[in-house]
């Protein structure tokens, strides 16, 4: 019988992504959605720390007789920009666009393709946090890469059209950049790719993963 997990979010991209890596490895994701207003975002330093206070929160939503519920909290970490928009994604994303965000980095350029992937490095974070009725257990996932110069493709959610993940070794793991390896996206961002090429890379995978490992203790490609 699978665990059912209630998953708190707004966000469709997040929810889709999550349902699609967890439901193969034998949990049923339901979306609890809240009202406008219901949990309070704390404005805090760390993803995890936002994460855990939104699941404390949740906690009391939770349907009768169920025990899991779930938050994930992520954001893009622009390295030029110290991290910004980093735990205020969310905000930056309805207010700026990734449109705000190419314009912030435009004074960054380079014809060479490796160069200009070390000038606008970036990473995509995650943390997801889970309670099972007893515990708090925290899963963390990350992605780097880069941000494009132009916009690219209309898959994904927020600032999918502007991600290029760095390529990936035989062991899942990241190479730097101009480096070429097993799995990659040759260049294009994670707008431009399928949702099961954007989760060999995802930091929202890598996050679940941890997370799956801790509660069944089986290792997963991480
Ligand atoms: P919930 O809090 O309701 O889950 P949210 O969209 O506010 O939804 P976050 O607080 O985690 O979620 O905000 C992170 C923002 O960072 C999100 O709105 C996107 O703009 C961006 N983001 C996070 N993960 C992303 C991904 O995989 N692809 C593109 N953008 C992402």
């Amino acid at each position: 019988m699978s665990t059912v997990i209630w998953f708190l979010t707004g966000n469709e991209g997040k929810l889709t992504e999550a349902t699609h890596h967890l439901s193969p490895l034998g949990f049923e994701v339901r979306q609890l959605l809240l009202p406008e207003g219901a949990i309070v975002e704390p404005q805090l330093d760390s993803l995890e720390d936002v994460a855990i206070a939104k699941l404390e929160q949740a906690k009391q939503y939770l349907p009768e007789g169920e025990t899991h519920v779930m938050v994930e909290d992520a954001g893009l970490f622009v390295d030029p920009l110290d991290g910004f928009p980093g735990v205020y994604s969310s905000y930056a994303y309805k207010t700026i666009g990734f449109q705000g965000l190419l314009r912030l980095l435009d004074h960054l350029q380079s014809e060479d393709p490796v160069q200009a992937a070390s000038l606008r490095s970036a990473s995509f974070q995650a943390v997801a946090a889970l309670w099972d009725g007893s515990n708090i257990t925290l899963g963390k996932g990350s992605c780097p890469g880069s941000i494009s110069t132009t916009s690219n493709g209309e898959e994904g959610f927020g600032f999918d059209p502007v991600f290029i993940p760095r390529d990936i070794d035989d062991l899942g793991q990241p190479l730097p950049p101009g480096t070429y390896g097993v799995t990659s996206t040759h260049g294009a961002t994670f707008g431009a790719v399928s949702l099961e090429i954007k989760q060999k890379f995802s930091h929202r995978r890598r996050a679940l993963d941890h997370l799956v490992t801790q509660l069944t203790g089986d290792s997963q490609d991480l």
